[in-house]
C-alpha cells in the first residue's frame, strides 16, 4: 500500500504540514506517482519498508555512538573527517559533530583504520551501510525517471552508480544542549546544523529516535519531522532540481538540538563524478518549460558551493538568463 502525498488544501496553495510517506514496497507506478509528487511539492519525502536491514542500520548506529563517545582527544585523531561546531571552510558553526567521509572503499578503511581497535569490522559495517543506502538511493531514482516519463530510467542513477562518483557519508551528532535565557525562565533551541539546500543528487537520511529535523515548506513556514529510526527520509539536492529543470525542488532544512537527548543521524549524499556535466534530459525541457540552468560541471558547482555560506542559494548562479 502507498500512502499518497495527499495534498487536499493545493487549490488555496497551502500543503498540509506532514511529510509524505512511500511505502517502497507498493505496486511500482503507484510508488513512481506519490515520489513525483512528492519532490515536487516538498523536496522531501519519507520512505517505509526500503528493505534495508536492521542490523545493517543498527550496527552503523553503534558504531556511531562509540565513536562520539569517546575523549575529544581520540576523536580529534580522526581529523580532518571529524569536525566540532565548524561547518564547512567559511565560517560557518552548529551546535554538532561530525565525520564526514567519501563514500568510497578507501575512505572507509582509512577512517575504520584510524578511529578504531577493531577496523576490519568497523569497515565491514560502513560498508553494508554505505551500499544498502547508495542502492536504495539509485533504485529511487530510477523510479523517478519513471514517473516523470524520462525514456533513459537510469539518467540520475547511472551518475551515482558511476565508480567515480563524488558521494559522501556524514554522521551527524548532536549533544544534548541546556540553554536559558537570561530570567532561566525559558529553554532557547539552538542550531545544531543551519538551514541549507543539499548540493548533490539526492540524500538519504536516518537518525535515531530522537527529533531535531525541520524542513521548510515553499510558503516558508518550518515543519519538525517526526523522528523514525525504522524510516528513511529522502532530499531533494540541488543537482536533482537542475536536472528536472526545476520541476523538483531541492528542500531547505535545519537540525535544532533539544536538551534532553542525544541525536545521530547518518546521511549519504549521493553525487555524480566531479568531470560530469550536469544538464537536464531533453524530455524536461520544452518550449513551454525552457532550460532554466545553463550547463556546468559538478566540479564547478562544488567550487561555488565551498566558496558560499551554509545558507546561501547557489542555484541561481547557475541560472539561465
Ligand atoms: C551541506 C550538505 C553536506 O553536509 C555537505 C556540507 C558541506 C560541508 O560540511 O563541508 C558544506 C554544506 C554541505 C554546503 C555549503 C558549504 C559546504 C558546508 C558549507 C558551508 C558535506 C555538502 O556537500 O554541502
Amino acid at each position: 500500500m502507498v500512502l499518497a502525498a495527499r495534498n487536499p488544501m493545493k487549490s488555496e496553495g497551502i500543503l498540509p504540514r506532514e511529510v509524505p510517506v512511500v511505502d517502497f514496497s507498493g505496486e511500482r507506478a503507484e510508488v513512481a506517482k506519490v515520489i513525483v509528487k512528492a519532490c515536487e511539492e516538498y523536496g522531501f519525502f519519507k520512505v517505509i519498508n526500503h528493505g534495508i536491514s536492521k542490523e545493517v542500520i543498527a550496527k552503523t548506529e553503534e558504531a556511531g555512538f562509540g565513536f562520539f563517545g569517546k575523549p575529544m582527544l581520540e576523536k580529534k585523531v580522526a581529523a580532518p573527517a571529524y569536525g566540532c561546531k565548524n561547518i564547512g571552510v567559511n565560517g560557518d558553526m552548529g551546535e554538532v559533530e561530525y565525520l564526514l567521509l567519501s563514500a568510497t572503499t578507501d575512505s572507509i578503511a582509512h577512517i575504520s583504520k584510524t578511529i578504531s581497535t577493531d577496523p576490519l569490522n568497523l569497515r565491514k559495517s560502513l560498508s553494508a551501510y554505505t551500499e544498502a543506502v547508495k542502492e536504495l538511493a539509485c533504485e529511487i531514482l530510477e523510479v523517478m525517471a519513471e514517473g516523470l516519463g524520462v525514456p533513459d530510467t537510469w539518467v540520475f542513477s547511472r551518475l551515482i552508480r558511476d565508480g567515480e562518483s563524488d558521494s559522501v557519508l556524514r554522521l551527524n551528532h548532536y549533544p544534548p544542549i541546556i540553554n536559558r535565557d537570561k530570567d532561566k525562565s525559558s529553554q532557547i533551541t539552538k542550531v545544531g546544523f543551519g538551514e541549507h539546500s543539499d548540493p548533490q543528487i539526492l540524500t538519504i537520511l536516518r537518525s535515531n529516535d530522537v527529533g531535531g529535523l525541520q524542513i521548510s515548506l515553499p510558503d516558508g513556514v518550518w515543519i519538525p519531522v517526526t523522528p523514525d529510526p525504522s524510516a528513511f527520509y529522502v532530499n531533494v539536492g540541488d543537482v536533482l532540481q537542475v536536472m528536472t529543470n526545476g520541476r523538483f525542488v531541492s528542500v531547505r532544512h535545519r537540525a535544532m538540538t533539544n536538551s534532553y537527548k542525544c541525536r545521530m543521524s547518518v546521511a549519504y549524499f549521493g553525487a555524480p563524478p566531479l568531470h560530469q556535466t550536469i544538464v537536464a534530459p531533453s524530455v524536461m525541457v520544452t518550449p513551454q518549460r525552457p532550460s532554466l540552468f545553463r550547463p556546468f560541471t559538478w566540479a564547478e558547482y562544488k567550487k561555488a558551493t565551498y566558496s558560499l555560506r551554509l545558507g546561501d542559494t547557489r542555484l541561481q548562479l547557475f541560472r539561465n538568463c
